[in-house]
């Protein structure tokens, strides 16, 4: 894929949060966008490309008002319109229930689709106890959805949950996400050394029903944890038994072998639809040394 054809965008203060972190893992292969309306979100990232939107001048959010995010953004589009005509695949991370996100973040998605990306999208919902932030992100994922290739639904009661086991920060993803967004942009980047690419993508995703993504990492000695892993991945409610199309990459390091190979994605396919369409490729780096890991596109549920 060429240089600038991956676009990892933030939208608001969680989802500038969760992009600059997976940016930070692919750097060499994704342009990071930043938008918000608070300049703080921009504060770690100096390679980005930030769009503030800030038509009060005070430098805060937009105080819960997702129409007015969605009109700045609008009114901010002229600038960040090249990396948008130049990008094949843009990945949109936001969490729902504020101002910025919940406007903004369709607005993006549906300028990113209108440019014919194929457009992914990370939506974070809030936690059950804040009810008026709940209907806020309800009305906000139906326009990601409608604008939105795949949309994955993140809660963040079950991040937070997952970050406390961790000892992490839940606002900062968790390494979930940083982790599935890196998997994703190191496959389609890598397009070409491989017999996967954006193509069968499309075709993979295009299918009708829901579709979302799993990443699963785990050590060559047990290549049936990763699979395990895989299936339990807490970034979407959905069960994917039924799936009716799977585009499946697996990495490793050099020590990898055939059999690994088999292992991981049998076990993986084996619980998916009989007749489900199955893309696959694999990939060896040295980085990988010691390491499996599976990275699923499933649609189709
Ligand atoms: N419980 C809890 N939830 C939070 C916290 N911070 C953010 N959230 C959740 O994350 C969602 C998005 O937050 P932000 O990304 O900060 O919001 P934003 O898009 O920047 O929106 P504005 O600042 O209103 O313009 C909110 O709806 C909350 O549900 C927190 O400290 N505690
Ligand atoms: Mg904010």
């Amino acid at each position: 894929m060429d240089e600038g054809a991956i676009l990892v965008a933030g939208v608001g203060g969680i989802g500038c949060t969760w992009a600059e972190r997976a940016h930070s893992k692919c750097s060499e292969l994704a342009d990071l966008l930043l938008i918000d309306a608070d300049e703080a979100s921009f504060a770690g990232a100096p390679a980005a490309h930030c769009l503030h939107l800030d038509a009060g001048g005070d430098g805060r959010g937009t105080a819960a008002l997702p129409a007015l995010a969605a009109h700045r953004l609008r009114d901010g589009i002229d600038s960040v319109a090249p990396l948008l005509e130049q990008a094949e695949l843009v990945v949109i991370m936001t969490g729902l229930g504020g101002g910025m996100g919940s406007g903004a973040s369709a607005e993006l998605a549906s300028l990113a689709y209108e440019n014919d990306c194929l457009v992914i999208t990370i939506a974070g919902l809030p936690f059950a106890e804040q009810p008026l932030r709940c209907k806020i992100a309800e009305a906000a994922i139906q326009a990601l959805e409608e604008n939105s290739h795949v949309c994955i639904r993140v809660s963040m009661e079950r991040l937070a949950w997952q970050a406390r086991r961790r000892d992490d920060d839940w606002r900062a993803g968790s390494g979930w996400i940083g982790e599935l967004v890196e998997g994703l942009v190191t496959t389609l980047a890598k397009v070409g050394k491989i017999n996967l690419d954006l193509m069968d993508l499309r075709t993979v995703i295009n299918r009708p029903g829901n579709a979302t993504l799993i990443v699963g990492t785990g050590t060559t000695d047990r290549p049936d944890k990763v699979v395990g892993e895989a299936r339990k991945s807490p970034l979407s409610d959905l069960r994917v038994d039924g799936a009716k199309g799977c585009m499946i990459q697996v990495e490793g390091g050099p020590d990898m072998t055939l059999a690994h190979l088999n292992e991981v994605t049998e076990a993986f396919v084996s619980s998916l639809d009989p007749d489900c369409q199955v893309i696959m490729g694999a990939r060896a780096s040295d980085e990988m040394m010691g390491r499996i890991r599976l990275v699923a596109v499933v649609s189709g549920l």
